[in-house]
């Protein structure tokens, strides 16, 4: 029996907005969730993960938070909410909510007092800083700094009203918390302890390093062909990081067991994760770490680098390795951030998308750490086909853009061609239920298109068919919870050298997990010490039709899991 009950757990990301809408206004709403909890149950999963569903004026679909203590009339009522909650646990899960406190709304209570005057109480609540020394206020390149904003622009916006700038690493109406001020700190534990009072599960805690900035906010870099300095290493980690998830986590979660907390860290280290995660540190159980996702990304964002298998096994089994004996990883293909897994690692042609899904699948979820399944992978849900920029509804995709085209000299065709692969709403089209109009996500227009795919994608076809990839998600998470050696046996990989083969064994007490996927749409032989007897071995889960033979060789993107 494993020592923390995340070990075993598997978590379901919902993104609200484009789950399920209950109430015909073409957005996923909270009644859209209840509606469809047996969905998630019937898949076996542990814990569910809800996107913001907070009251927001919705400028980066609910990551901008005007009130944290009530839910978006757009997604419901704190009424439906405990109902939600409440369907939750009856069917055994948990819920952990989204948290957003690097920055608030611009039309939260907090900021507007904030920005009324420069002597208010709440001023310093933000980060609030006169114009360039010797620079008039409000001109071009009069900024405190030269940070660039991840949306596009510059990480500052100028105040009238007071003559002074205020920070947003993300969009300007979404600007930075001062988390050097302790009324800040307790203002959020307090509203944390206001939902686990609630019942909620614990949190997924967005970009929580960044909250602890140098507070000289020095100028960053300025890369080639890019128009503003990157001050990532002001606000990555910053110097209180540690010092302030420690202090979250005796204020708000000391005497509550049972609660998981996930911190979404873009640019961690393995070193830094290991501290994060330490348990006898008291700070976060787990990290989302970002290498893997941006492997196929250069010092040119404009730029797809082919990702190569090798240097993909080489970033997740350094984080195997690193987390081994201290820390624990969480596990995930993407997100509501990137473009969909079988899209992106697999192939979603029609030929291989299903196999080469599942094998996806099978190749995450024998890991090591806490798997995480995003809305509709659990489907082999694909990327959009994007026509043009005018199909785009995301800030960053929209921002990024607007920036590299005015600005950057970039073309529309380079700049939509790395949208296409990476954009955000590839994840974001609506959820697709079944083969009825709109994919059965809602009676009205769709606030994004769906896929048109949905007539051979969809929930109700694949819960239909036992080989589906829905089902093979379900074999997974049960394999999870049965097999003592998939949550907690040791990790070594095989093969690291292999551009074809992802493989490696799980081990624990005398049992030991075989596990290899083949990336490629060719027959593949598995040349490991062993080979033989691993192929009369326990097949304990494959997906195709023909096991692999005596030389352990595999089908087009075929995945074997033995045991011995
Ligand atoms: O994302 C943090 C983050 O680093 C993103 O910028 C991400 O790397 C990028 O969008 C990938 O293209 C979190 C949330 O998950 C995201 O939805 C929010 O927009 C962002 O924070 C601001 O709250």
């Amino acid at each position: 029996m494993t020592d923390f009950w995340w070990k075993s757990a598997v978590v379901y990301q919902i993104y609200p907005r484009s789950f399920a809408d209950a109430d015909g206004d073409g957005m996923g709403d909270l009644r859209g969730i209840i509606n469809h909890l047996d969905h998630l149950a019937e898949l076996g999963v542990d814990v569910i993960w809800l996107s913001p569903i907070y009251t927001s004026p919705q400028d980066d679909n609910g990551y901008d938070i005007s009130d944290y203590r009530d839910i978006d009339p757009l997604f419901g009522t704190l009424e439906i909410f405990d109902e939600l909650l409440r369907g939750v646990h009856e069917r055994g899960m948990k819920l952990i909510m989204d948290l957003v406190v690097n920055h608030s709304s611009d039309e939260h209570a907090w900021f507007a007092e904030s920005r009324s005057s420069i002597d208010n109480p709440k001023r310093d609540w933000y980060w609030w800083r006169p114009a360039r020394e010797g620079m008039e206020a409000g001109t071009p390149g009069a900024e405190p700094n030269n940070w660039g904003s991840v949306f596009g622009g510059p990480a500052w916006e100028f105040d009238q009203k007071t003559g002074e700038y205020y920070l947003h690493l993300f969009s300007t109406k979404q600007p930075d918390l001062n988390w050097e001020n302790p009324e800040v700190r307790e203002a959020v534990y307090d509203m944390m302890r206001w939902w686990l009072d609630r019942g909620v599960d614990g949190f997924r805690m967005d970009v929580i390093n960044m909250i602890s900035k140098d507070v000289a906010l020095p100028d960053g870099r300025i890369k080639a062909g890019s128009l503003y300095g990157d001050g990532s290493d002001a606000y990555i980690n910053g110097p209180r990081n540690h010092e302030f998830l420690r202090e979250m986590h005796e204020r708000v979660f000391a005497g509550r067991p049972g609660m998981l907390t996930v911190g979404e860290m873009p640019g961690v280290t393995v070193d830094e994760a290991k501290l994060f995660t330490d348990q006898s540190r008291g700070e976060v159980d787990m990290v989302f770490q970002f290498d893997h996702v941006w492997a196929d990304r250069g010092d040119d964002p404009w730029l797809l680098v082919p990702l190569k298998l090798t240097v993909l096994k080489g970033i997740l089994g350094r984080w195997q390795a690193g987390l081994a004996a201290t820390g624990w990883n969480s596990l995930y293909w993407n997100n509501h951030d990137q473009p969909r897994a079988v899209s992106r690692y697999g192939d979603d042609s029609p030929e291989h998308r299903v196999a080469s899904a599942k094998m996806l699948g099978t190749v995450l979820h024998m890991q090591r750490g806490t798997p995480y399944i995003y809305q509709g992978e659990e489907l082999g849900m694909t990327n959009y086909p994007f026509a043009s920029i005018a199909d785009f509804r995301d800030i960053e995709a929209l921002g990024q853009y607007a920036q590299a085209i005015e600005f950057e000299g970039r073309t529309p065709e380079q700049v939509l061609t790395v949208l296409r692969a990476r954009g955000r709403d590839n994840a974001r089209t609506p959820m697709q239920w079944s083969a009825e109009a709109h994919a059965g996500f809602t009676t009205a227009h769709p606030w994004l298109p769906v896929n048109p795919n949905y007539l051979s994608i969809n929930a109700a076809d694949e819960r239909d068919d036992p080989d589906s990839v829905f089902h093979y998600y379900r074999r997974l998470i049960e394999l999870r919870h049965t097999e003592p050696a998939v949550a907690d046996g040791d990790f070594t990989m095989l093969l690291p050298n292999d551009e074809r083969l992802y493989a490696f064994t799980r081990r624990l007490a005398g049992t030991e997990l075989l596990v290899i996927g083949n990336f490629t749409a060719e027959p593949v032989r598995a040349d490991i010490p062993d080979a033989a007897a691993w192929s009369s071995a326990e097949l304990l889960l494959t997906n195709l039709a023909t096991p692999p033979g005596d030389d352990l060789t595999l089908g087009p993107w075929q995945a074997v899991v033995y045991r011995r």
